[in-house]
């Protein structure tokens, strides 16, 4: 088992747009385990390649609850197309924010999301609920983007003064 380190907030490679992956190396084969690794070791629900220093556009889900079995989802050079209306969303966490800070988001009903797998074969799945969250969450981080990045202006300039706040005290 491989642990990797998870960047976090506010380190500016979090914000980079993430490249396509051209092959599917042995190497990506081995990213996807130690992301898996570090993602149930957290223990989180998704996690995205920038998370772990690694600026391609991959990320891998577990959206099934603690009584079921693990499925493991894995999408590379997703293609998102976002259903329905915003609605208010469940509280988002990330594992690249500090704090175990958490909101209340508005996010797309559902999701169609066309993807290849590790195998390179092209799926297609269409989500909603507590999977549709993941997805947008997740492909959010290939673009850049944070969920801290939709909360609200007076929200997010209160949980950047305690981050400034708590790094300072570190040194
Ligand atoms: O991308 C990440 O940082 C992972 C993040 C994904 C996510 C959580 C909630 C809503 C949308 C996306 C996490 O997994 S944070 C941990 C978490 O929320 C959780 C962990 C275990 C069980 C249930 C939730
Ligand atoms: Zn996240």
């Amino acid at each position: 088992m491989a642990l990797l380190e998870l960047l976090q907030y506010p380190d500016p490679r979090l914000a980079q747009v993430c490249a396509p992956v051209d092959v599917i190396t042995d190497e990506i084969k081995m990213l996807v385990a130690n992301m898996a690794d570090t993602m149930y070791e957290a223990p989180g629900v998704g996690l995205a390649a920038p998370q772990v220093g690694s600026f391609i556009r991959l990320f891998i889900m577990d959206a099934t609850f603690k009584d079921e079995p693990p499925n493991l989802q894995v999408f590379i050079n997703p293609q998102l197309e976002l259903l329905g209306e915003l609605v208010p969303s469940l509280q988002e966490g990330c594992l690249s924010v500090p704090h175990n800070y958490r909101a209340d988001l508005k996010r797309y009903e559902a999701v169609k999301i066309r993807a290849l797998n590790l195998e390179g074969q092209e799926f297609e799945l269409e989500l909603d609920d507590f999977a549709a969250v993941i997805v947008q969450h997740e492909y959010d981080h290939l673009d850049g983007k944070l969920f801290i990045d939709h909360i609200s202006r007076l929200r997010r300039s209160l949980f950047d003064s305690k981050v400034k706040k708590c790094l300072k005290r570190q040194g």
